[in-house]
């Protein structure tokens, strides 16, 4: 047994806590080294464009953080697009992402540590007053555990931090006396009641007043909960704990992590992503680096950063072995079942695990970080953002995107290890992307689609706690920020907590120290943290040669499997036979099935594959009857294709995904249901209609406005507060006659979006839109104003909106269409809703509702038969290390004894993501 922080490890090498210390040196002797000899890749990018793009980080951050603080604050979160706070319990639930929620200011909370990471010194000092004066953590509301630990108590903590710092510099926060700690401690005692189980594991969910247990809690049922939601608490509460001398949370926070450790799956190493934290079974036993399970392992390396306690490394080396092992096919990171972990549970990725490369530069694994991060980059230039998930041949499968900031937080990493300006042209491609597709003119509105680039009515705290940081200090050298990072750890949040911490109330903590420690096999470990041997070698160009061979892994990946079937079928060798192709009744198929799993190992891959297929295949057959979603983006002043709304389709009219968008000033049509013969029709002609839902069928309506003249049609739903933030998106449907009459575009907007264009008809009289299958970028035709950021506005760093048109874009209150002056459109009844729903609305009677986060693949280059061509190849992807993911070495015959049980396992899987 070693001892804490002595023996192995950093310890051994180089002071305890030396990462980041180390990372930062020897990236600078790297950075010499690199400057010198440079000859080939990323052009090392000047000081000015450096300075250049960090005053735009800075300009952003006050859009985003400006309009939060006049348009949101005191409540939790900005909705950009209607330019007002999200107060939970007065928006449409969104499910759990609302736990996040406690109507404690998070977004102010997340964002303290920030303003001081981006000199706003006095910016910061006004926070806290603000903090201190207007939070109460005592609402009647249940929050998730993990969201509250990492935002909020991890925000306060990171301000206390950088608070006693700025006091101790002696210029600012005289006045500070560690409120903001007290705060902190408050909300730790608050959540302790969660961890009452026999496991101590916590509940997923508490009431901030009443805790667990009360009848008034209304939380407390639950039995199950994330892995990473019971193991991302240690670095918070270790904080808490040390900083207050208070030793109760560290010890919890251990005791979580203990348990999760002897649950890991023993032959395995691996964890699942959900576990019951009563009995300690896991409750799904798939394991990833991404979604509900990311921070467990980041917390395990980082506790061991900030505490120097070895049996963190210890754990996470050995989960790390199994993730390399199992889980990374250099450049995928791909799940698996923590039983059988050859056997992928899985054919794509979420967006959560791009954090991982940032992690694998801590480890000091830095070559399978550099290829994962560019085929996240490869992702991302197709489509401006990180979808949610997307698969192993890079389609999309969720469309949305949060603004999440992993892979910027990845991109500083591997900035910081390798010194190759290739990445600060990475974060010089996501500031852009920012700017030209998620900033609207109240903020910055997360994606909806990346498809179609309509935006959803959402922008999360994390968004100023994490992206604005990575990004500032991506282009920051060390004389830019007004203390030493390297003194800090970030949180999963990327709040900052002092590595001091370890020397702090040591004696009270150690004693919880986990007690029963194993004597791992580490021979496969490298002890040193980070390796600096695989780290920085002796090679400039080490990163580009990496990430080399991938530049084309996304764009190639159908064309190649084309080539290798070409080959396959020119060597004579028959193709295998693929779900899509199968017929019962087709004797030789019989035959074929009937071999798979019997004759030869091929046979039996083929057979496993056949079955994953035909689970895959009757999922996607469902969703390809549908029609992806369509974009309204208003083109005109102010908003300049910067807001961008997500519409349904119709199965009638003109097909935008095939002609070109179409593009109009939008006009109301009376009577406003169009279920008869417009009234006006000069007022409609040669403009696109606005019509309200209800009343008569779709297709009716189309024909009133387009023999009024209209060259489109917006159907605006009349079931008040609906949003495709909470409805699933669906398709009008004809009504049941030949509907080749109707020529002209038609779409549906749910009624919060329909009210966005309402209320700019009210303000601006005149409002230009375009309907397509996807947003245009924002040319000088939509904007023949200045472009949001300008260099000029780069000197600016106060905490105004800075946008152009923002201070004249009011979207605030809406007032029902009815008040306006525009066409009184009859009230709807819910008896008239029902009708519809009831008898008119074939939509809603007949076409499945689309599932809009997962529409089928707009990729054209890509069609499905490109994908079976190329996985009809998969086997001669081996000789070919670039592309060889996919392949284990397991023994068939072992695979396919089980195969009932993993068929089962896919079938939960694919229910649960449904
Ligand atoms: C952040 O809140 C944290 O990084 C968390 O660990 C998971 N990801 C979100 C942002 O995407």
């Amino acid at each position: 047994m070693s001892e804490a922080g002595g023996g192995r490890g950093c310890g051994s090498a180089v002071p305890q806590r030396a990462p980041w210390n180390l990372l930062a040196t020897t990236a600078a002797l790297y950075l010499v080294m690199a400057t010198s000899v440079w000859t080939a890749g990323a052009a090392p990018m000047s000081r000015e464009e450096k300075q250049k793009l960090g005053n735009q980080v800075l300009e952003m951050f006050d859009h985003a953080y400006g309009n939060y603080m006049e348009h949101a604050y005191p409540a939790d979160e900005l909705m950009p697009l209607t330019c007002r706070g999200r107060v939970r319990g007065q928006e449409p639930s969104r499910g759990d992402v609302d736990d996040a929620l406690g109507k404690f200011s998070l977004t102010l909370i997340d964002s303290l540590d920030t303003l001081v990471v981006l000199n706003k010194t006095k910016e910061f000092e006004d926070a806290v007053r603000k903090v201190l004066r207007d939070v109460n953590l005592d609402n009647d509301v249940v929050v998730s555990v993990f969201e509250t630990n990492i935002r909020v108590l991890g925000g306060l903590l990171g301000g206390h931090s950088l608070a006693i710092m700025l006091k101790e510099k002696g210029e600012y926060m005289q006045w500070y006396n560690d409120e903001l700690l007290q705060m902190a401690k408050q909300l730790g005692y608050k959540l302790l009641p969660a961890f009452n189980t026999t496991s101590g594991l916590p509940y997923p969910r508490i009431n901030l007043k009443f805790g667990i247990r009360k009848p008034e809690a209304r939380t407390g049922t639950e039995t199950d909960t994330c892995t990473a939601c019971a193991g991302t608490l240690i670095l918070e509460f270790a904080a808490l704990s040390r900083f207050t001398g208070a030793t109760i949370f560290e010890e919890y926070a251990r005791k979580a992590l203990d348990f999760l450790w002897e649950k890991r799956q023993r032959s395995s190493n691996l964890v699942g992503v959900t576990i019951n934290i009563h009995t300690g079974d896991w409750v799904r036993k798939d394991s990833g680096v991404g979604a509900g399970i990311d921070s467990y392992y980041e917390y395990l390396l980082k506790a061991y950063v900030l505490l120097g306690d070895d049996s963190f490394l210890e754990r996470f080396n050995t989960h790390y072995d199994a993730i390399m092992r199992y889980i990374s096919q250099p450049p995928l990171l791909l799940d698996v079942h923590i039983h059988k972990p050859m056997l992928n549970a899985r054919t794509w990725m979420d967006a959560l695990l791009a954090f991982f490369p940032g992690l694998q530069v801590l480890k000091g694994d830095i070559r399978p970080a550099i290829e994962t991060h560019e085929m996240l980059y490869q992702v991302i230039k197709k489509h401006n953002f990180l979808p949610e998930a997307f698969t192993t041949d890079f389609r999309v499968h969720w469309a949305q995107h949060p603004l999440r900031p992993e892979f910027a937080e990845s991109t500083y990493f591997l900035y910081k290890a390798t010194g190759d300006p290739y990445y600060l042209e990475v974060g010089k491609t996501l500031i852009e992307n920012l700017n030209k597709y998620a900033r609207v003119p109240c903020g910055f509105a997360a994606m909806k689609d990346v498809r179609t680039g309509s935006h959803e009515d959402r922008m999360d705290s994390f968004f100023l706690a994490e992206m604005f940081k990575y990004l500032y200090l991506l282009f920051a050298d060390k004389e830019d920020i007004i203390f030493d990072i390297e003194d800090y750890i970030f949180t999963t949040e990327a709040h900052l907590l002092p590595l001091w911490l370890s020397t702090t109330n040591q004696s009270t903590s150690k004693k919880n120290t986990t007690s029963e420690y194993i004597e791992l096999d580490d021979s496969n470990f490298d002890w040193t943290c980070p390796n600096t041997q695989i780290l920085f070698p002796n090679d400039p160009l080490y990163a580009q040669s990496i990430r080399e061979p991938l530049k084309n892994v996304v764009d190639k990946s159908c064309p190649r499997g084309i080539i290798r079937v070409e080959e396959s079928f020119r060597s004579g060798a028959k193709p295998p036979l693929r779900a899509r192709d199968f017929m019962a009744t087709n004797p030789e198929h019989l035959e074929i099935l009937k071999k798979m799993g019997a004759a030869s190992s091929i046979d039996a891959e083929d057979g496993l594959r056949f079955m994953q297929e035909m689970i895959e295949l009757s999922s996607q057959q469902q969703k390809e009857q549908q029609l992806p979603p369509r974009a309204v983006q208003i083109v005109s002043h102010p908003f300049f294709g910067r807001v961008v709304l997500t519409a349904g389709p119709a199965q009638f009219g003109l097909d935008l995904s095939k002609h070109k968008e179409t593009r109009g000033f939008v006009a109301s049509s009376k009577p406003y249901n169009g279920c008869s013969e417009l009234t006006n029709p000069e007022a409609v002609m040669g403009k696109i209609a606005l019509i309200q839902r209800g009343q008569c069928m779709f297709a009716e309506k189309a024909r009133h406005i387009q023999n009024a003249g209209a060259i489109g049609g917006i159907v605006i739903d009349d079931n008040e507060g609906s949003s495709s933030d909470t409805a699933p998106l669906f398709q009008m449907a004809g009504d049941g006659k030949d509907t080749d009459d109707i020529k002209i575009p038609m779409l549906f907007l749910f009624s919060k979006e329909g009210s966005i264009i309402l209320d700019a008809l009210r303000e601006y009289e005149e409002v230009e839109v375009l309907l397509s299958d996807k947003a245009k970028d924002r040319d000088p035709d939509m904007e023949n104003e200045e472009q949001p950021f300008s260099e000029s506005d780069s000197q600016n760093q106060s905490a105004e909106p800075l946008a152009p048109g923002s201070q004249e874009v009011d979207l605030g209150d809406h007032e029902s269409p009815e008040d306006s002056s525009l066409d009184s459109p009859p009230e709807s009844s819910p008896a008239a809703a029902a009708d519809e729903a009831a008898d008119v609305s074939p939509s809603e009677q007949n076409s499945d509702p689309l599932e809009n986060h997962e529409p089928p693949s707009l990729d054209g280059e890509c069609t499905d038969l490109d994908n079976q061509l190329q996985e009809q190849s998969e086997t001669e992807e081996d000789s070919n290390p670039n592309v060889s993911w996919g392949k284990k070495d397991q023994p068939i015959d072992s695979i396919l004894a089980d195969w009932n049980e993993d068929i089962e396992a896919f079938e939960m899987m694919e229910k649960d993501e449904l």
